[in-house]
């Protein structure tokens, strides 16, 4: 089946209480038991909930996985992932995360005997150097936010997988449609739902999806033990965007091209991060296994005045954090997403005072380009 229709069909059946083709929202937190031990196969909302189910299934389909766990933002399902490491074991990470992901592992994680590396995982002889033998996890981001730096995921994969170590990705700046990972041999697929897949800037949420039965069961056990759950109505706006995914996709990647090759010749502009440039270090890499490049384009304007100048001249793009919905974002990574990385690892990555980070939404393409132009027109 192609990706639209499982975007529309996987995990939700019309209902079979009343025919309803819309998974209903199934607000309620506990079921009638009709004896002891004999229910319908719902006992409490945090274990059981047919409307996140429904998505659990929905997105797991999409992404090519057998199981999929609904968290209550990006952050708690990265958190949940995380609770497959134990303490004395060891994680490589790609250097250039979003900064809540570094902020959970260096402030938290870390005070509970999990070690972390920071490695640049672009270059696979990196993550070689990195493995140890108490290694159990490679958590990637690719692209990465906000410098756009692509991993290969089969060879990085490769290595991890030689070494004892499960391979994550966070599949978030792509959506499944643009890139499934475990089709190049990553174990692990999480995402903030709060983006592309959600589409609308209306819900935070989160989800991880993966194939190995062992390290499933023990998700559901975190999920349910921990308890960071995905709501009954996030779950459902999370449904009702991934229907419209590949469709919105589409608009996102041919806009995405559209600036960044406006952007490209821009002489206010000093450098383009954007995957699919021709002069991106890894534009190879995107191209072949990545359907599309996404929405996402990151430019350096040179200084924070310059910067503060296009914040306040936008007009049709809003100055706010986040990124995948239908209306145009501008932000600020320095202050902003990435404000908890060290300022040192911040200038190493390029994440420069006069970074500016665009998420091109659904509005007309001319539309954007002429604001970013107009705004780009009063640096002086
Ligand atoms: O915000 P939350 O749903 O908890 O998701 C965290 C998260 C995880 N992974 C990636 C790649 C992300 O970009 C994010 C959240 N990012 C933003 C809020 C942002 O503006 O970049």
């Amino acid at each position: 089946m192609g990706f639209s229709t499982t975007a529309i069909h996987a995990g939700q059946e019309p209902d079979e209480a009343t025919g309803a083709v819309t998974v209903p929202i199934y607000q309620t937190s506990t079921y009638a038991q009709e004896g002891l031990g004999k229910n319908k196969g719902f006992e409490y909302a945090r274990t059981q909930n047919p409307t996140r189910f429904a998505v659990e299934r929905n997105i797991a389909a999409l992404e090519g996985a057998r199981f999929g766990y609904a968290f209550a933002s990006g952050m708690a399902a990265i958190d949940a992932t995380l609770r497959l490491i134990k303490g004395g074991e060891h994680v490589i990470v790609s250097d250039n995360t979003y900064g809540g992901t570094f902020r959970l592992f260096t402030k938290i994680l870390s005070n509970y005997g999990l070690e972390f590396d920071f490695v640049n995982t672009s270059d696979v002889s990196k993550v070689e150097e990195k493995l140890k033998p108490n290694t159990r996890m490679v958590f990637l981001e690719t692209p990465t936010n906000p410098v756009m730096i692509v991993t290969d995921l089969q060879a990085v994969s490769y290595v991890a997988h030689a070494a004892g170590a499960r391979v994550v990705c966070d599949n978030t700046f792509m959506s499944p449609y643009l890139q499934r990972p475990l089709d190049f041999g990553v174990d692990i697929v999480v995402h903030s739902t709060t983006k592309y897949l959600n589409g609308h800037s209306d819900g935070v949420g989160g989800v991880v999806v993966l194939n190995d039965e062992e390290d499933a069961n023990w998700l559901a056990f975190v999920q349910n033990s921990a308890g960071a759950i995905l709501s009954p109505f996030d779950s459902w706006l999370v449904l009702r965007g991934t229907k419209t995914l590949a469709l919105r996709m589409e608009q996102h990647d041919r806009t995405g091209r559209a600036v960044a090759a406006f952007l490209e010749e821009h002489p206010a502009v000093r450098k383009l991060y954007y995957p699919g440039s021709l002069s991106h270090p890894q534009h190879e890499i995107a191209k072949r296994q990545q359907r599309g490049f996404g929405g996402m384009v990151a430019f350096d304007v040179g200084s924070l005045d310059a910067a503060r100048t296009v914040f306040e001249s936008v007009k049709l793009c809003t100055l706010a954090e986040s990124l995948g919905g239908v209306e145009t974002l501008i932000s600020h990574p320095a202050t902003m997403t990435h404000a908890s990385v060290l300022p040192e690892t911040r200038a190493r990555l390029g994440i420069t005072e006069g970074l500016v980070r665009i998420s091109v939404g659904l509005e007309d393409t001319d539309d954007i380009i002429a604001d970013i132009d107009q705004a780009l027109a009063k640096i002086e």
